[in-house]
């Protein structure tokens, strides 16, 4: 799908203040008594963040005693304590909190995030007893959606609403990387481990990043790999032929395939703990192995192969659907396709090879069903793709903290299935893996060169509760907010309350004035900002509503529909397939319903319509007051982009509520019964 182009600005020297959750309240929180007694390479980057920290605040009250497992073993620390930190992973680390004193211990990244978790008061209050943290999610990966070059339709950051990319400029890797240090720190500090630089639609200028742009990877590395971020890169699955000068891509070739591990030793030459491939392969026009009769088990084990003897992993986006639909055809589902490309190839895929699932059978969509892509393939390394970029959630201009959201899809619980012997488990639990077979959680970037990182100011929420629902996916919503909310703008009270008020269901509210019900889309087509009910109505992205003037909803039910229901286990087939049981929230993404179906909440479809988007606009009308209040409390440039923003808001929502209540009573002809106004 296409966009307008984003506009690009130059990264402005960023007062270290305004460092995000990084900045002077993080510093007032930091002990002044600071003990490190630790070795290996991020003791450097430990020491440099301190006196960064020290020249933003003096510092609290207390002591703070960082130690590698070896010293704290010569210093007589409980073999318990440092048995079960070892049992724990390499990203681990143990917490004594005691009063004002706090003793941690860790080894390189763990050591690191330890220290970010005190200083972001991330580790909740102190017992006096050893506590070890661990990530439940090995893998926590931001995927960049950034071209060196402004593409002509997608610009620079493809859906990026934060300005240019912090990387690249004019086609080549930014001279001035100091933003990309700050950003590296912001992002340990929430527990991202891997970034993917360069967007997975590859332009043929972006596919030269693994050859002859190596270079520019590798000081990107260097940046990350001070924070302990290892580094990927997206590539193009016809690299052999545009690259290589080959006369195939063919993963079952023997050429291709030399090609490939000559590329991938290239690359570690330069980057010896690059992390590996992101790769969207046969997807929206980007190449893959169908092209030669191959699936996409061929495709991933070929890319696999010759990362293996270096321990790099390959990404392989399950995004893959028939773009060029027939609107006429109702038997095609766009929402089945990962699922019957993928299932039937769980098993298949190489060690190293992590099959990366979006969230929703759709496209990050406001609200959708689970894929069911993540309770069928229990021999697959997994990891669900969350768009913290916010491209169907109102694009940095509405707020729309995605917390909630998330979680409920990491919560989801996919039954035990017929045959494979599996309790009940959480999306969650499925795709962190076990053994040696881990996945995780890999989210696409919302930050740009925007002087406030993220466009809005408020979306660093979401940036910030990424990184912390991957580390802990049963953290509420409610507690990253104030996490986040105290360390960017500290404790007063009016400030954490007006940003509680503003943000907590923020996404809900997004929810009750745009697309209804779970039916998704009705976005303009293109860019995807402000309504219109019928904007891809006919298009071939398969993305229908199926609205008349006697119903909505696409069936989705096996017994009259695209049979998608009955691609999950139980109890969720049955209690999707029934009008009955399926949740109001997602009614009209199984079923095609007449606008008089009443809902569980005891209103008709019709009038939840009617009603929803109205009580929304004027939710939406009381932000703006309420952030009033905080003139003169946070920084004034901050305060001036956030009014303007929430105008905008304003306006959208407003035109959201009219098009959509007038769109559906002139579909219907049923009135409004309270009588409120329809054009
Ligand atoms: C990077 C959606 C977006 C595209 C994006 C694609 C994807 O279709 O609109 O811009 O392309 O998802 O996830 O690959």
């Amino acid at each position: 799908m296409t966009s307008a182009p984003t506009t690009r600005t130059a990264p402005p020297s960023t007062p270290l203040t305004d460092l995000a959750w990084l900045g002077s309240h993080a510093a007032a929180r930091l002990p002044r008594d600071v003990r490190l007694a630790a070795g290996g390479p991020l003791v450097a980057s430990i020491e440099a963040e301190i006196s960064r920290l020290r020249t933003l605040a003096e510092g609290a009250a207390g002591a703070l005693t960082l130690r590698d497992q070896a010293t704290a073993r010569e210093e007589g620390v409980a073999p318990a304590v440092l048995e079960e930190l070892s049992e724990s992973g390499v990203e681990a680390y143990a917490l004594r909190a005691d009063g004002d004193a706090a003793s941690i211990i860790g080894d390189g990244r763990g050591l690191l995030h330890g220290f970010y978790a005190v200083v972001l008061g991330l580790a909740g209050p102190g017992s006096g007893d050893w506590r070890v943290h661990a990530p439940a999610q090995a893998i926590r990966m931001l995927d960049h959606w950034d071209n060196m070059t402004v593409h002509p339709v997608m610009g620079q950051v493809e859906r990026g609403y934060a300005g240019g990319s912090l990387f690249f400029e004019d086609g080549e890797l930014r001279e001035d990387l100091t933003r990309v240090e700050h950003y590296a720190r912001l992002l340990a500090a929430v527990g991202i481990n891997r970034v993917a630089v360069n967007n997975v639609n590859v332009h043929a200028h972006e596919a030269t990043l693994l050859t002859t742009r190596v270079d520019q990877v590798a000081r990107l590395a260097e940046i990350f790999r001070a924070q302990g971020i290892s580094v990927l890169l997206s590539v193009s699955f016809a690299s052999p032929v545009l690259l290589g000068g080959l006369e195939t891509s063919d993963p079952l070739d023997a050429e291709v395939q030399r090609w490939w591990r000559a590329a991938a030793d290239a690359v570690y030459d330069r980057i010896p703990d690059f992390g590996g491939f992101v790769i969207k392969a046969d997807s929206e026009g980007q190449p893959g192995p169908f092209a030669y009769g191959r699936d996409h088990a061929d495709g991933a084990n070929l890319l696999a192969r010759a990362l293996a003897p270096h321990g790099g992993e390959v990404f392989w986006r399950a995004f893959v659907y028939n773009h060029h639909q027939d609107w006429r055809d109702r038997s095609t589902d766009r929402a089945r396709a990962a699922h019957d490309h993928f299932a039937p190839l769980d098993g298949r895929f190489d060690d190293n090879v992590i099959v990366q699932v979006k969230h929703g059978p759709l496209d990050f969509q406001t609200r959708e069903a689970v894929s069911p892509v993540i309770g069928a393939m229990p021999r697959t390394r997994l990891a669900v793709e969350l768009q913290v970029t916010q491209e169907y959630t109102g694009q940095q201009k509405h707020l729309c903290y995605l917390a909630p959201w998330w979680r409920e899809n990491l919560a989801f619980p996919f039954g035990p299935r017929e045959g494979r012997g599996q309790d009940s488990r959480t999306v969650a639990q499925l795709v962190a893996g076990s053994g040696q077979r881990l996945g995780g959680v890999v989210a696409v970037s919302n930050v740009g060169a925007d002087e406030f990182w993220t466009g809005h100011p408020l979306a660093q929420a979401n940036l910030f509760a990424l990184g912390r629902l991957a580390w802990d996916p049963e953290l509420s919503s409610e507690r990253i907010l104030r996490e986040r909310s105290e360390a960017t703008f500290g404790t007063d009270p009016l400030v954490s309350e007006v940003l509680h008020e503003m943000l907590a269901e923020s996404w809900q509210l997004y929810e009750s004035y745009t697309a209804p019900l779970g039916v998704g889309f009705m976005v303009r087509p293109g860019h995807h900002y402000g309504p219109d009910v019928d904007g891809y109505e006919y298009t071939p992205w398969g993305t229908y509503h199926f609205a008349d003037r006697d119903g909505i909803g696409v069936d989705r039910t096996v017994a009259t529909g695209t049979g998608f229901a009955g691609l999950y286990p139980e109890p969720w087939a049955s209690r999707y397939e029934s009008v009955a049981t399926c949740p109001d929230e997602l009614l009209l993404f199984f079923h095609h319903v007449p606008y008089t179906h009443r809902l569980h909440s005891g209103k008709t479809v019709i009038q939840h319509i009617y009603d929803s988007r109205a009580d929304g606009y004027e939710q939406v009308l009381s932000l703006r007051p309420r952030w009033e209040e905080l003139a003169g409390k946070v920084p004034p440039a901050l305060h001036a982009r956030v009014t303007t923003l929430l105008q905008e808001q304003e306006r959208s929502a407003e035109e959201w509520r009219d098009q959509l209540r007038t769109y559906f009573f002139r579909a219907s002809g049923i009135p409004d019964e309270t009588g409120r106004p329809i054009y």
